[in-house]
């Protein structure tokens, strides 16, 4: 956080999240505990090494595993330099809170597949109940000076727990995924309260202006006279009986790591074997996470109409799908593992010939040169959730893609979009056949247009870091000035 004086804060920062940014192993009688990676963590560190800040979260472990990690957790606090707390679960509030009621309704609901939800009432109240045990930790430890910045959406009524409890330090929440539109939201229902616990947040920041849209038309139909005042980055919302602030705030990545890596001599020699495993071959590239919003299938099928419409391109590409494992245990994303693997051996066994296998599919989590390593060789990332709140694969593809010759195909409904929409191919991830006519438009695309369009994309990455987002999450919630946000513009497709 930069401390001028618009922004200066004394008091300590505490961050808030579902899972710590750690994980914990058991060997034999040893508890080991690992650092979590990546750029939320990265962008944090040094601001919480500063202030003495502090990392609340569950460790990943249930009350019945009986593990005790408070040494463990002791000596990985001194190895991070700042605190690790944890709140540790039950089996039961884990299945209801977690898998029930975050990802069988929050999560369907939020990306707009709400016939995937079910509305079990138990969720809910095991919802609440863990709310109120995080918020209670929290209570435990803060300070009024803190500024509390709770992530995401398993924790959406932390703020009016807290403020039932007495703390009057600043809150804030960032959403990491989408907010429905009006109608969708309304099947969930415990609309009323979960919108009216939002309120109770100082600032709730969204990932792009359509959320932030979303959000207060739901507010309009339950508020009656809601006010919005403002039309920046940040604005004001006035109820009755609250005030809070709205803001937009695309998280993005490290852009310099990245890059660095994608330097390094380890990358290049990873990069220069997959040139050799797919001779004279463009490399598409899919790299996501085990999940139904990411649009895997769609994916497979616009892939195989391509190579069925352009026999061209047969011989002369590779699709790379790399899948990470997710909530496999789930039924519902084990199926989907299958659905992936059954329509992959299906397209590969329509159209494999001696020596061109069109789909090479990775089911495992890579190590980052090998990710990086396939981000800098591939020409084309072909990056297509249903609906995705922002999509960090297609910033980290840019960032690594130092040769700048890379064509990114992006879907219009991933928090990327609007600012990669002049640069990148913008395709609506249901409509399989123009999927198709964007990869034959990559695979046909000169090296002056590639560049034309790589160069920005990469540009747009590196201004608008992982750094620049947590401060200016930081400016929104603590400047006292509103006018010194930038409007912003929303994105609509055509
Ligand atoms: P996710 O749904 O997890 O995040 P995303 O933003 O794409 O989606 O992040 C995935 C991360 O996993 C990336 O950093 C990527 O490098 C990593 N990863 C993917 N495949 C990997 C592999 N095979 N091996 C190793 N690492 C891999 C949620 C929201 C998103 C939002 C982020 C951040 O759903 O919309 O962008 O939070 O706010």
């Amino acid at each position: 956080m930069k401390d001028n004086n618009e922004n200066s804060y004394e008091g300590r920062i505490i961050i808030v999240s579902n899972r710590l940014p750690i994980v914990v192993r058991k060997e034999s009688d040893n508890i080991e505990i690992e650092r979590g990676s990546g750029g939320l963590i990265t962008a944090l560190a040094p601001v919480l090494k500063d202030r003495g800040g502090k990392w609340i979260g569950w460790p990943g472990i249930t009350e019945e595993e009986r593990i005790d990690i408070s040494q463990a957790l002791a000596e990985a606090n001194e190895d991070v330099g700042y605190d690790l707390e944890a709140v540790v679960l039950t089996q039961e509030e884990v299945n209801n809170y977690y898998y029930g009621f975050s990802n069988e309704i929050l999560w369907p609901l939020f990306h707009d597949l709400q016939s995937r939800c079910n509305y079990e009432p138990r969720y809910w109240e095991l919802y609440r109940k863990v709310n109120r045990k995080f918020a209670e930790k929290i209570e435990s430890t803060v300070k009024t000076d803190d500024f509390v910045w709770i992530q995401d959406y398993h924790l959406l009524n932390c703020a009016r727990e807290l403020r039932t409890l007495g703390v009057r330090s600043k809150l804030a929440m960032f959403l990491h995924i989408p907010f429905p539109p009006l109608d969708i939201f309304l099947k969930l229902p415990w609309r009323y309260q979960l919108l009216e616990n939002l309120l109770y947040y100082d600032l709730i920041g969204f990932q792009t202006i359509r959320d932030r849209v979303n959000f207060i038309d739901c507010l309009r139909r339950f508020f009656r006279g809601v006010q919005i005042e403002g039309r920046g980055q940040v604005v004001l919302g006035k109820t009755a009986d609250r005030e809070f602030r709205i803001g937009v705030f695309p998280i993005s990545i490290d852009y310099s790591e990245f890059e660095k890596a994608a330097r390094s001599q380890q990358v290049a020699d990873r990069a220069w074997y997959l040139h050799e495993k797919y001779p004279e071959r463009k490399i598409i590239l899919g790299v996501d996470r085990l999940d139904y919003t990411k649009g895997i299938i769609q994916r497979l099928k616009a892939f195989e109409n391509a190579i069925e419409r352009f026999p061209e391109l047969r011989g002369k590409v590779s699709f790379v799908q790399v899948v990470v494992p997710s909530r496999i245990n789930v039924p519902e994303y084990f199926e989907l593992k299958q659905e992936i693997e059954r329509l992959t051996s299906e397209i590969n066994g329509r159209f494999t010939t001696s020596g061109w296998v069109p789909i090479h599919y990775v089911f495992r989590s890579l190590d980052r040169d090998d990710l990086v390593a396939l981000y800098r060789t591939a020409e084309i990332a072909l990056v297509t959730p249903l609906k995705d709140g922002m999509n960090l694969v297609a910033k980290e593809y840019c960032a690594s893609n130092i040769e700048e010759d890379g064509v990114l195909i992006l879907s219009e409904f991933a928090g990327a979009a609007p600012e990669f929409k002049d640069h990148a191919l913008l395709v609506n991830p249901h409509d399989i056949v123009g999927v198709a006519d964007a990869i034959y438009q990559a695979f046909t695309m000169d090296i002056e247009e590639r560049r034309a369009r790589m160069k920005p994309l990469r540009e747009i990455v590196r201004e608008n870091d992982v750094f620049y987002w947590v401060d200016s999450f930081f400016k929104g919630a603590l400047s006292r000035d509103l006018k010194s946000f930038p409007v912003v513009k929303d994105y609509v497709p055509r």
